[in-house]
């Protein structure tokens, strides 16, 4: 089953149909243990909506912080080293693949995310600029996996590079984290064979695109969720980005008026245009 957040209310698409969910709040809905279940009972005897297409989508997080993971698949860790030699940060990247402990950065609070459809920017004060393609998952405030959307963690490269400590601007700025298009909420937990991609089109040419599949990260979603809630509490619930393996080539960085997509089985595509932040 899929949920979506859209400006006119909630949606739940459920073998083929959608439903409006008789929800007022968001932040309630999604944070309950047995969502899945839940939405089953909410949305039996319910009349499908035929106009779900017509529906403004909006991003799947309101009151929820946005956490990120990083170094958590082997092309992530040897790119990584072989950016930051310069600033001595490459090994660094090759211990915390190693670690028990993971990486894991603060990335954005739930309004400022960006939907699918929005736009996703990149800093004026940045040369080099790359999406980051990353499954997502979303755990209530008791630390249950219930959910998982596709996750874009967009990332300054030169200022990353330039020095371990500026990491922060480099991740986090309007604009950097988009979310989308729905939250996919499984009976199950979702097949680690799942293929996620990424294709960047520039004036209808591709200029980078990347596939991979789930088994590559090398951490389970239960461990990072685990590492998360430690010490912490998010009364909303916390969408948790997993960490890229779709690395750009050192001289690619993608430009305003790019389309990213990004797509995930079963989930669906999250697609955004390149803007400029403010200066
Ligand atoms: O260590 C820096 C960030 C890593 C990251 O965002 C990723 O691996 O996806
Ligand atoms: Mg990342």
């Amino acid at each position: 089953m899929k949920l979506y957040r859209t400006k006119q209310g909630f949606y739940a698409e459920f073998q083929e149909e959608y439903f409006q969910l008789p929800c007022p709040d968001w932040d309630t809905l999604i944070n309950r243990d047995d969502l899945h279940s839940y939405v089953l009972t909410q949305i039996a005897g319910l009349t499908p909506v035929l106009d779900f297409e017509s529906k403004d989508l909006l991003p799947p997080a309101v009151s929820q912080e946005v956490w990120a993971s990083g170094v958590t698949y082997y092309r992530s860790k040897v790119a990584r080293m072989e950016e930051s030699k310069g600033a001595c940060g490459g090994m660094f990247y090759d211990k915390v693949y190693e670690a028990e402990r993971p990486e894991l950065f603060f990335k954005a609070l739930g309004y400022k995310v960006v939907g699918s459809g929005g736009t996703v920017n990149i800093r004026p004060d940045s040369i080099r600029n790359v999406p980051e393609p990353e499954w997502t998952l979303y755990a209530t405030t008791s630390g249950k996996i219930v959910g998982y959307t596709v996750g874009n963690d967009m990332s300054s490269k030169c200022i990353e590079c330039e020095n371990p400590l500026y990491m922060s601007q480099a991740k986090i700025y309007d604009g950097s984290a988009a979310l989308g298009p729905c939250l996919y909420v499984p009976a199950e937990p979702m097949a680690q064979n799942a293929v996620i991609s990424i294709e960047v089109r520039r004036s209808e040419r591709i200029v980078f695109q990347g596939i991979t599949t789930l088994d590559q990260l090398k951490r389970t979603p239960d461990e990072l969720i685990g590492w998360l809630y430690r010490s912490s509490t998010f009364r909303a619930g916390a969408f948790l980005m997993t960490g890229t393996g779709l690395v750009p080539s050192s001289d690619f960085t993608v430009e305003v008026g790019d389309t990213v997509a990004i797509s995930i089985d079963k989930i669906g595509q999250l697609t955004n245009v390149v803007g400029l932040a403010k200066a």
